[in-house]
């Protein structure tokens, strides 16, 4: 089998730009996954962003866990551990508007950080997502134009952790899933393994990799690129040993942006549309009831909401 896609962004600026190009098309096409490497963000604030997150998770957040996870073990057999996630997690909001002042528990220092990461996070993903036009042959901004919406994108991170869990066999890190949104962007344990994608029927480890950035394709990308990219399932192995720190940032569009697939990626000669056309929020509320389920009826049943909304917009006088 290939190995798993890594890609030195460093490449893009030398004659190895066109076969780098061509690595990232194939990535997106056949992986929906790849692993960044020369992306820019420095390995100094990547290791301050690790060193503060791993701190905060044991001042803040590792007792409340092990609670949990006491609790969890000694439910024996009525435990539903297939419907359970063995994870510790917070969340921060960047755009349309922070909330990294708000969240509770975090030292100033973290929170400082955790901002000055975001805003090269956002670089970042605006970069791949004209890499990602230029390669699907495009207009250079129409996929950031596509994520805007009336107040810009919407963009936050997931920050987690995954403590080590004496029962590996019973419960998952996290239960297989695809990501909803656009393009999302993973600084993980370079130590601590644990990431699965689904490729050809059988689940591949995402290496970890000192101050790579992992990236991979949402839901909307899908849509918008009308099928050419694909997101693809993933999950989360809960270790025996190690906790592993996985932070992970989603870029996505804007709740009131309408997405749809674009015009000059649609084939002329296929009968009926297989992509709907939707308000993004309303795919959200979708997939929060169902994001451990596939995505193709997901797809299916937001066909139906772009009417509703037009129907809505009818004058009725
Ligand atoms: O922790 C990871 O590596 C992935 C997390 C993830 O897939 C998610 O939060 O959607
Ligand atoms: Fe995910």
């Amino acid at each position: 089998m290939e190995s798993f896609p890594v890609i030195s962004m460093a490449k893009l600026d030398g004659e190895e730009r066109g076969a780098t190009m061509q690595a990232l098309d194939d990535a997106c096409e056949n992986w929906g996954f790849f692993e960044l490497l020369d992306h820019g963000i420095s390995p100094e604030l990547m290791d301050k962003v690790e060193r503060l997150t791993k701190g905060h998770y044991k001042k803040s957040m590792e007792q409340r866990f092990e609670e949990f996870a006491s609790q969890a073990l000694s439910k024996g057999e009525e435990l539903d551990a297939g419907n359970m996630d063995w994870e510790s997690t917070f969340y921060l909001r960047h755009l349309p508007v922070s909330n990294i002042s708000e969240v509770p528990d975090l030292h100033e220092d973290y929170r400082k950080v955790m901002k000055e990461f975001a805003t090269e996070l956002e670089k970042l993903a605006e970069r791949l997502l004209d890499l990602l036009c230029e390669n699907l042959g495009i207009e250079k901004g129409y996929l950031k134009g596509a994520f805007r919406g009336s107040k810009g994108p919407t963009f936050g991170t997931k920050v987690s952790n995954y403590p080590p869990c004496p029962r590996p066999e019973l419960f998952k890190g996290l239960r297989a899933h695809t990501d909803a949104g656009g393009i999302i962007l993973l600084f993980q344990d370079d130590r601590v393994s644990g990431l699965q994608l689904l490729k050809d029927g059988q689940w591949v480890d995402v290496p970890p990799m000192r101050h790579s950035i992992v990236v991979n394709i949402g839901d909307q990308l899908e849509v918008i690129t009308n099928g050419k990219y694909k997101s693809v399932l993933h999950r989360v192995v809960a270790q025996a040993d190690g906790n592993r720190m996985s932070i992970a940032s989603f870029y996505n569009p804007g709740s009131d942006a309408v997405i749809y697939p674009a015009a000059a990626l649609l084939e002329a000669e296929k009968e009926g549309e297989v992509y709907p056309r939707f308000v993004f929020e309303d795919y959200m509320k979708l997939y929060a009831g169902q994001k451990f389920q596939a995505k193709e009826p997901r797809f299916e049943a937001m066909k139906s909401t772009m009417e509703t909304v037009s129907a809505h917009a009818v004058p009725t006088a």
